[in-house]
């Protein structure tokens, strides 16, 4: 299949969109699996802005856990791997619906977090923003809030995504199922600009009959091995 883009890796525009399943076998949980992120509470209490308002000693302590839990897990093959591939194409934008800094940590440089950072906190009020890798202590659970976007509030750089994607000759997503808008959509927009789009995952998701290919099996084997293919393009 990646014969048929009958261009050289050198000369190629790659768009990726990562989900929590490239960050899964570093031993950060998914959302949506069996005992994932959001078993004990429904994601609106969690991930919207009712949700805080109505509990932000439970939103706090949520993001609190999870931030802390980026000191103790590293990124696995599947990140190292994106990250190598950035620096072998013409273009390279990934773009990661995941809120952990394991791409950063590989080595990722063009990356737009769509859904916000844990390391970032912003003021409720002003809504600057501010890095923070530690734990929001209670005095202050009403002056700041994860920057994170929640539901109902508008993804980050969707602009520099849709640019990217208007490039776009090979569209990669890996580790997402494929549930949330308008990430899940953006494979749309790279068959329009008539990439080649090609899923990376377990199993097979509600959009995997838009993709021209899949790869079934974990994104640390399944990435790593697409990653050499491609190197000999
Ligand atoms: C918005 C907070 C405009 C961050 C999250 C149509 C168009 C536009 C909007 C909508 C629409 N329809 C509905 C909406 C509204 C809503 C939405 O999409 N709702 C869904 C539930 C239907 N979207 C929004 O509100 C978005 N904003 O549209 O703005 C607007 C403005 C005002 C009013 C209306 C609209 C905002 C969405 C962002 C929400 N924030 N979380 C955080 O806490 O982390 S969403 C949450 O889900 C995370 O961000 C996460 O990144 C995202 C997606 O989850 P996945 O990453 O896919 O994880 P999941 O567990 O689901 O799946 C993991 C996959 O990995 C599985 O498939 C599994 O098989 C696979 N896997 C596991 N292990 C491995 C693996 N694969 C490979 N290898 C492995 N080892």
């Amino acid at each position: 299949m990646i014969s048929s883009l009958n261009k050289k890796l050198v000369d190629l525009n790659i768009v990726v969109l990562t989900g929590a399943g490239i960050s899964a076998e570093s031993g950060i949980k998914t959302f949506r699996e069996s005992n994932g992120l959001w078993n004990n509470h429904p994601m609106e209490t969690l991930a919207s802005m009712q949700g805080f308002e109505n509990n932000p000693k439970l939103v706090h302590e949520f993001y609190n856990l999870r931030r802390e839990q980026l000191k103790i897990v590293k990124p696995n093959e599947g990140h190292f791997a994106l990250a190598e591939l950035e620096k072998k194409c013409k273009s390279f934008t990934l773009i990661t619906q995941n809120v952990d800094d394991l791409h950063e940590r590989a080595g990722s440089k063009n990356l737009i977090h769509m859904h916000g950072e844990l390391r970032r906190i912003k003021h409720v009020v002003s809504g600057e923003s501010k890095y923070f890798e530690d734990s929001v202590c209670e005095n202050e659970w009403n002056v700041y809030r994860p920057d994170i976007v929640w539901f109902g509030e508008n993804v980050k750089g969707f602009e520099d995504i849709s640019s990217a994607l208007s490039l776009c000759d090979l569209f990669l997503s890996i580790g997402t199922s494929s549930i949330v808008y308008p990430a899940a959509g953006l494979v749309n927009e790279a068959k329009k600009a008539g990439a080649l789009c090609i899923e990376f995952n377990l199993e097979q998701t509600a959009l995997s009959p838009i993709y021209h290919d899949h790869f079934y099996g974990k994104a640390s084997q399944t990435v790593s091995e697409f990653v050499s293919g491609l190197s000999r393009l």
